[in-house]
């Protein structure tokens, strides 16, 4: 394979994984696809990220990008065409994953395993209570299934006006950052749950577009084995050049010692060096026993970084 395609770690069930998906599918990109578990452990996946244990995380040669908001701004920066910002909507389009990604995740995340919780296995209760830091408390979901019910309704509710006027997309005649973010809390819902998926069905141009998005495809996929993939790491070497920001408002530069961790869940702190920062992205080189050098990138909103 050529070594600078990109490598998706991910699994066919992760909602956050599809976004990257379909974004892969607007761009017509070649990509491949490794699958990892849906639960710690993760043995083959861990020295890649340094700790990072969320899914998915894209690869290109000896270089990690960890969250889907990150990987698809790389994505962008790599494969400008088709733009995932049609519509002259980039900022906001990049602020609506946020309400995607917490506020209406959230709601799903409780309407579904309210529903289907009972069928779901200790080992996997037992992994998101670890990674939250909390109970995962299926009894408690299930008593909040009717209020999540309408709490995902009127989430939907703003998807619908969005396509009132007959767009065939969210922000208009193209898919992009504004159908990627909240696409994923409609496809998770739809995927896990078909005793709520009704829900969806009350809103006939929601289900016009989820057929829409479905059509758009992953683009160029090929499998591929999580060894295989650390070589790849091993034989590469990265490609990011150290870069600054005068205006980091607390005098974080290249070269410090740091640790990055998500600030919501699966909060495992990352180490390494840090190699590129910005107001988007912070960038860390790490050395890895059996890999060699790898750098690793994340969003700065939603990321907290501690010097060491
Ligand atoms: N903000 C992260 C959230 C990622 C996330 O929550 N992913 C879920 C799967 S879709 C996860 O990591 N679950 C635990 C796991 O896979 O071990 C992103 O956008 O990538």
């Amino acid at each position: 394979m050529n070594p600078m395609e990109p490598i998706l770690h991910h699994y066919d069930g992760s909602p956050f994984s599809e976004k990257v998906r379909v974004a892969m599918g607007i761009k017509g990109i070649r990509w491949h696809s490794v699958l990892i578990p849906n639960m710690m452990p993760k043995p083959d996946y861990l020295p890649l990220t340094g700790g990072y244990r969320r899914t998915p995380s894209m690869q290109i040669g000896a270089e990690v990008w960890c969250d889907s908001a990150m990987i698809l701004r790389e994505l962008e920066r790599r494969f400008p065409q088709p733009t995932l910002y049609p519509g002259g909507i980039d900022g906001l389009a990049d602020a609506l994953g946020f309400w995607a990604d917490r506020s209406f995740f959230m709601v799903a995340v409780q309407l579904i395993f309210g529903s289907i919780g009972h069928a779901v296995s200790q080992a996997f209760i037992d992994d998101r209570a670890q990674m939250s830091g909390t109970r995962f408390d299926v009894a408690r979901m299930r008593a909040a299934v009717p209020v999540m019910r309408e709490q995902y309704r009127a989430h939907l509710d703003f998807l619908d006006r969005q396509l009132r006027d007959g767009r065939p997309f969210l922000a208009g005649s193209a898919p992009g950052m504004l159908d990627l973010h909240p696409w994923h809390v409609v496809w998770f819902l739809r995927q896990v749950c078909p005793d709520e998926a009704g829900l969806l069905d009350r809103f006939p141009r929601i289900t016009a577009w989820e057929a829409r998005m479905t059509a758009i495809g992953q683009g160029e996929r090929f499998e591929l084995g999580a060894r295989e993939a650390l070589d790849l790491a091993a034989a590469q070497t990265p490609e990011t050049l150290p870069a600054g920001d005068p205006d980091e408002p607390n005098g974080l530069r290249p070269g410090m010692k740091v640790e990055v961790a998500p600030d919501d869940y699966g909060r495992d702190l990352v180490a390494g060096e840090l190699l590129l920062i910005s107001a988007d992205e912070i960038a860390l080189l790490r050395r890895d026993a059996a890999l060699g050098e790898v750098v690793v990138h994340f969003p700065r909103a939603g990321y907290i970084v501690l010097p060491r």
